[in-house]
């Protein structure tokens, strides 16, 4: 369901902003949350922005462990911030909390809404714009995982059960083409074969965690580049954001998040596919930024690892979306027609020229091992 006027009017009276309400207008390029943009005019002291989001319960079931959650992970980034002499206000999301004290408001009809404060000066981006925003942004979550690394995994909540248990996804995905509920399936048959094809990238990272030979770590497990707030002046990647699915998890993955939306040279949505590829190019910034973030802290099994890691999280990615196509377009917010099928198809064009160029990507992660 949209968000109607008077149930944001009801959310914002419910948290203890101050001052006039210039705009409150639709922000961001997220396709889970409602996010907005509010505009307070203090008299007399200028203008003042927060992030107000209505939580999506479809998909996060249970918004208060999910808060409880962010809380924790951000207060404990906080002292760390602090003992590092940096910004607390512009480094970690801060919550404010609603007027009864809590980290969320529960609005008349079920809807759960939280605001952050808004981080000042900085942008997210939909696209790599200077590969040293890309680098910046490698080096930045490659640190939000150095920072969690002693952070006790076991009091977070799992906010989306087996996110990335692409074996799982690959069981769903074959049962929702059996359903073909939307009778969607005759037309996307090619890449229907596609991911049938490649039963192995979904069973690769599953297989070798039951054998218990990876670590789990407490990752963030959505590493896009608009995840994350690069500083307008400095450049650095200021602030790692939307840390809604953070929970333990592969570095790999994370690593590999972060190159099929950044490291490709068009849109997630691009239509045109021959405009899609895997830049070595920032694949290698990448790798390197994010191998320093680590400091140390990754296996050197997990640096081989890391362009299975780009395959596997591409290949996920395209079979949700298709999943998400096939079953009407559920999850995913789209703004067109086949937008969901088109994004499918930009990520497996990805995996393909990710096969096509294996061995450069082995290569080069060996380079930073
Ligand atoms: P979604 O889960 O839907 O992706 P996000 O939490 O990522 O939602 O928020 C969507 C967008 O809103 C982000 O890509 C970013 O541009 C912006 N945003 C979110 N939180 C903040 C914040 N605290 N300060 C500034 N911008 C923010
Ligand atoms: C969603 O929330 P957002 O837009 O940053 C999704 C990711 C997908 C991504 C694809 C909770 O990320 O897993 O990789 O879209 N988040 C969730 O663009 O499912
Ligand atoms: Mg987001």
């Amino acid at each position: 369901m949209r968000v109607t006027k008077e149930q944001k009017a009801e959310a914002i009276s419910n948290f203890p902003f101050v001052g006039t309400l210039l705009s409150d207008d639709s922000y961001g390029s997220g396709h889970i949350n409602d996010t907005f943009l509010l505009v307070f005019d203090i008299s007399g002291m200028g203008q003042i922005k927060v992030i107000l989001q209505r939580m999506n319960k479809d998909i996060f079931t249970e918004p208060v462990k999910l808060m409880e959650n962010i809380l924790g992970v951000t207060s404990y980034l906080r002292k760390k911030i602090k003992e590092n002499g940096g910004d607390t206000e512009r480094e970690t999301l801060n919550v404010i909390p609603s007027k009864d004290g809590k980290p969320y408001y529960l609005d008349s009809v079920g809807d759960y809404w939280r605001a952050y404060k808004f981080i000042t000066d900085s942008t997210s981006y939909d696209q790599v714009e200077k590969p040293d925003d890309f680098y910046q942004s490698a080096v930045a979550f490659g640190n939000f995982q150095r920072l969690l690394a002693d952070y006790p995994a076991e009091t977070l909540h799992e906010t989306i059960k087996d996110f990335h248990n692409t074996k799982a996804r690959f069981a769903v995905f074959k049962q929702v083409v059996e359903d073909d509920v939307m009778g969607r399936a005759k037309e996307v048959e090619k890449e229907i074969q596609f991911v049938l094809d490649r039963e192995d990238v979904a069973n690769y990272f599953c297989d070798l965690l039951e054998k218990g030979e990876l670590p789990l770590r407490v990752t963030h497990n959505d590493t896009k580049l608009n995840n994350i707030m690069i500083d307008n002046v400095s450049g650095k990647g200021i602030c790692v954001i939307d840390l809604d699915t953070v929970m333990p998890g592969l570095a790999m993955n994370d690593f590999g998040d972060s190159i099929r939306f950044g490291a490709s040279t068009a849109a997630e949505d691009e239509i045109d596919l021959s405009k899609v590829t895997c830049s070595m190019e920032l694949f290698d910034l990448y790798a390197k930024g994010f191998i320093e973030g680590c400091a140390g802290k990754l296996t050197e099994k997990e640096i081989s690892l890391m362009p299975m890691g780009a395959k596997t999280m591409t290949f996920e990615c395209g079979m949700r979306f298709l999943t998400d196509y096939l079953q009407g377009d559920t999850y995913f917010k789209i703004h067109r027609e086949k937008q969901n099928l088109d994004r499918c198809r930009t990520q497996f064009k990805l995996v393909k020229d990710m096969e096509e160029k294996w061995h450069t990507m082995q290569q080069i992660v060996a380079k930073y091992s």
